[in-house]
């Protein structure tokens, strides 16, 4: 019934809407349309209240639910389904016990905090609450399982297009991470179920750091990691950002879904890698190598060349950059 209040007084935005139109279209006794209005105003919207005139939503808070975010939502099912807590150990953990059910193919997963945030080979990823997009999107596709790794590809390169709306100009460094400035300001972890030939679901969790100060992070975190706030000096609001990269991921999703397309995804992680032309480190069957990175081929392999001219594709993993973080010498 919030939900249904708070609809009614956005599409009335600035306009008092009367106690007795609420209780007539929702059937409920003005005392409990009471009740919800301070429900959402503990949840941060401003609502002015006249007993001759009734109600009017004054501003909305930054939150990542679907009343906020559908009026700059343009997808056809990714993010047509929220499913919005206040708090997560990771949206990942909960998008996963979620696809085993029938949810919707494209629901997004979303929390405002997440205790356990995780990263790549069970590394933690820091998520203060508000402070950033923290995001799973579930996905049920007819496809073959090896071909998964090409939808991080997918996720970066529509976070990248979704930051150059708003003049951010990010880059990718192969496969996951969004790099603003040579410091890391995303990432996404991919993680899937599936038998042999076919996938039960796909996970593409989603971390984009908007508003974290540098004091949010710790004293090493600080050194590799930053954030749209930090780099513009101003705070952003996290909904436009949302919808945009949902809508970005919808387009080049159904390009390789349905035409097995990925040159379009292809197109930005190559103009926007960090990695390409670039000497790199990166672990090759257990040993640390340094080869230059030349290429990410159709099917999303990085291409390098090792010192003595071998051409090798690496499939995933870390590489690591010199005078980016984690490889200094
Ligand atoms: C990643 O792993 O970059 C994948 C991050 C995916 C996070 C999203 S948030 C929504 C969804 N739910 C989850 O639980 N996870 C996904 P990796 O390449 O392994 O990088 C992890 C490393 O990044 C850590 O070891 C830290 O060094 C660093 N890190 C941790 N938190 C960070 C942050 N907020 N910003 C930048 N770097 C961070």
């Amino acid at each position: 019934m919030k939900d249904k209040i708070l609809s009614m007084l956005k599409e009335k935005e600035n306009e008092f809407v009367s106690g007795q139109k609420i209780s007539e279209v929702f059937g409920v006794s003005r005392a409990a349309i009471w009740k919800y209005i301070n429900k959402l105003k503990e949840d941060g919207y401003v609502i002015e209240s006249l007993s001759r005139n009734g109600y009017k939503l004054v501003s909305s808070p930054d939150l990542l639910i679907t009343q906020e975010i559908e009026k700059y939502l343009d997808t056809k099912y990714i993010g047509r389904n929220i499913v919005h807590f206040p708090s997560l150990n990771s949206t990942n953990t909960k998008a996963k016990e979620l696809a085993s059910t029938d949810i919707a193919n494209g629901t997004v997963v979303i929390s405002e905090e997440q205790t356990s945030g995780r990263g790549r080979f069970g590394r933690q990823w820091i998520s203060p609450k508000f402070k950033g997009i923290w995001m799973s999107i579930i996905l049920k596709p007819d496809m073959d399982p090896t071909n998964a790794s090409n939808i991080t590809l997918i996720g970066a390169a529509a976070v990248t297009e979704a930051l150059a709306e708003l003049g951010v100009e990010a880059k990718i460094k192969w496969p996951n991470d969004i790099i603003l400035n040579n410091k890391k300001l995303g990432g996404i972890l991919t993680e899937m179920s599936s038998e042999l030939n076919l996938i039960n679901y796909i996970i593409i969790g989603i971390g984009i750091n908007v508003n974290i100060s540098s004091e949010d992070f710790s004293k090493e975190l600080e050194e590799i990691a930053t954030s749209l706030k930090i780099q513009t000096g101003e705070e952003l609001s996290r909904k436009e950002l949302l919808a945009n990269i949902l809508g970005h991921f919808e387009r080049l999703y159904e390009e390789y879904i349905n035409e097995n397309n990925l040159n379009s995804t292809l197109e930005v992680c190559k103009k926007s890698s960090i990695l390409l032309g670039k000497e790199i480190q990166l672990y090759c069957k257990g040993v640390l190598v340094t080869a230059k990175a030349v290429d990410i081929d159709e099917e999303g392999l990085l291409i390098i060349e090792h010192k003595d001219g071998r051409i090798e594709k690496i499939i995933s993993g870390e590489v690591s950059m010199h005078g980016l973080y984690g490889y200094k010498q």
